[in-house]
């Protein structure tokens, strides 16, 4: 064995590579971005492994899907709001099944550090009817990881492993099973039966039943392989999984005479759980996001003479992360360890880098539209959606990826003007091509603002997909009319006639699109320091 310090998105990307995947998908996303990444800078640079960013989690999961058909391992990643994306074949994949072993790596953001919710992945899971596993550390994330690439050909179905942030950026020791060769230079698996994987009504009422009749094997090898751990003692229980786990060990600091099951295994192990409910008087339930476990647990009028505490009954909260002082406090135990806060710091709301093009286009928008009683001005994801801070405040909107487009052509056709958008270039090519076609089709009166700099900057300047030429090559092609089709460049110098252009355009009834292009300035410095020395530098 290997030790290494690790990251839990890198011991997951580590255990897949260790576990022979073909391939690895994602689109970049927090706080999942960094599994893709290890990826990418590790076996991806020799193309020992195939590794490009897609253009969102929807294509990510297909892409798998193709490979795993193949007869390939593979392994997609993203963010929890990413599976709503990905939701349609991610649900039907459970219908088709798996050929070579596929693995889906979803992390969940409770707290919204860095996401617009703070949904829990484990319903997909359930609504897919596909086995769910959920790590509480590091090793744990690697050796189910590990796990989870033979069972997903086992039982011929997708497996989830669900991270939550502070389980995905946090590093601890691993212990890593040694190079074994190379197993993806080995045969891939035979293909398929393809009328398995053609889901027309015939094939999918025969492939549902399949996967009905799989729930009773789930549920069996959730009580049997091991994986959930129960240990009777006093009549006071505790149900905790994933990351909970830890916090309610530091709270019971190896005291306390509490029956525990630990859950790191679904679907759910009802006859464990029975178990401990025979035996226990009060049972708490500690899990990160939604109260999963806790109402499965009550379901509509709860368990007769027991007490069942979490977050329903207010014991914990409903919302945000889990903390070792919370379960501490539930669990009537001294407090974990004493918090000493940083100090009184002065609040710091983010905001745009220091010349930042974002800054120039939002500046050039609000000065062409204050003669406008009510202009409307949608916006999406991305470093841009800080317009919505002083002293620009030209955000109205942020809802999901590609909202922003679909959102004006909806104002637009409520008859509201001026109508505008703005949009990043990654988030366009991820679900703001859709809506765009449609609004170039009905010559919808809005006017759209793709603010292109060059990079994917919001999670770290990833590559992407439509910048430059080939976004206004792809534009023309959506069919946006070429005489509303304008690039400029957000600079101070320019802004007199940037604003002329924006007050032309918003008078235009119909369709326009306005690409501001200018890098990031932090892709700039990025590229600057990845730079190759000069031929002849001396160092
Ligand atoms: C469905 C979904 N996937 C991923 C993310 C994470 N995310 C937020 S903004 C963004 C892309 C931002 O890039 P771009 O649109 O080019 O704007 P920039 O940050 O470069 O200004 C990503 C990947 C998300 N919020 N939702
Ligand atoms: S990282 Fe780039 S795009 Fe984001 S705020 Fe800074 S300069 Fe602007």
């Amino acid at each position: 064995m290997r030790i290494r310090l690790l990251l839990g998105d890198e011991a997951l990307a580590q255990a897949a590579i260790d576990a022979g995947i073909g391939g690895a998908f994602s689109y970049p996303g927090t706080p999942a971005t960094e599994i893709f990444e290890y990826i990418l800078d590790g076996p991806a640079r020799t193309g020992e492994i195939s590794a490009r960013w897609s253009a969102n989690e929807k294509v990510a999961y297909e892409e798998a899907l193709g490979m795993s058909y193949a007869g390939r391992r593979a392994l997609v990643s993203m963010k929890h709001v990413g599976l709503n994306v990905a939701a349609d074949p991610f649900v039907n994949s459970a219908l088709t099944g798996v050929n070579g072993g596929l693995v889906l790596a979803v992390a969940d953001d409770p707290g919204m550090h860095s996401s617009q919710n703070e949904q829990d992945s484990r319903f997909f899971g359930e609504f897919a009817q596909i086995p769910v596993f959920e790590p509480s550390t590091q090793q744990e994330t690697y050796d189910l990881t590990l796990r989870a690439f033979d069972y997903s050909e086992q039982v011929g179905l997708p497996v989830m492993i669900r991270l939550v942030t502070r389980l995905s950026h946090s590093r601890a020791n691993v212990a890593v099973r040694p190079p074994e060769g190379a197993p993806r230079d080995a045969e891939p698996r035979p293909l398929p039966n393809p009328n398995d994987w053609t889901l027309v009504p015939v094939n999918a009422r025969r492939r549902f039943q399949r996967l009905l009749e799989l729930q009773k094997r789930l549920l069996e090898d959730s009580q049997t392989l091991s994986l959930n751990e129960l240990s009777l003692a006093g009549p006071r229980g505790v149900i905790a999984s994933g990351l909970a786990h830890n916090y309610v060990r530091e709270a019971l600091n190896g005291g306390g005479e509490v029956s525990l099951l630990k859950i790191t295994h679904y679907p759910l192990p009802t006859d464990m759980i029975r178990q401990l409910v025979d035996h226990c008087e009060e049972i708490l339930v500690a899990e990160e996001g939604y109260p999963f476990i806790e109402r499965r647990l009550n379901g509509l009028l709860g368990v007769p003479g027991k007490a069942i505490r979490g977050k329903l009954t207010g014991d914990l909260p409903l919302m945000g992360e889990l903390t070792p002082e919370a379960l501490s406090h539930a669990l009537g135990r001294p407090a974990a360890r004493a918090t000493t806060p940083i100090g009184d710091l002065a609040a710091r709301p983010p905001q745009l880098c220091r010349g930042c093009p974002h800054a120039d286009s939002f500046k050039a928008i609000v000065e062409a539209t204050t003669s406008y009683a009510q202009p409307i001005l949608f916006s999406d994801i991305g470093c841009y959606t800080l317009g919505v801070m002083p002293p620009y405040r030209a955000v109205h909107s942020c809802v999901d990826m590609g909202a922003s487009i679909a959102m004006a052509h909806g104002a637009a056709q409520a008859g509201a003007r001026p109508v505008l958008c703005t949009i990043g270039d990654s988030t366009f090519a991820h679900s703001g091509l859709t809506p765009l076609i449609g609004a170039a089709r009905g010559n919808a009166d809005m006017t759209v603002f793709i603010l292109d700099n060059s990079t994917v900057a919001m999670t770290g300047a990833q590559e992407t997909l439509t910048s430059g030429e080939r976004l206004i090559e792809v534009l023309r092609g959506l069919g946006v009319d070429d005489d509303h089709l304008h690039v400029i460049s957000p600079l101070a110098s320019k802004h007199a006639e940037n604003v002329e252009l924006i007050k032309d355009e918003i008078e235009h009834p119909g369709l326009s699109v306005i690409i501001a292009s200018r890098a990031c300035i932090h892709l700039k410095r990025k590229q600057h320091e990845t730079e190759p020395a000069a031929v002849g530098a001396t160092s």
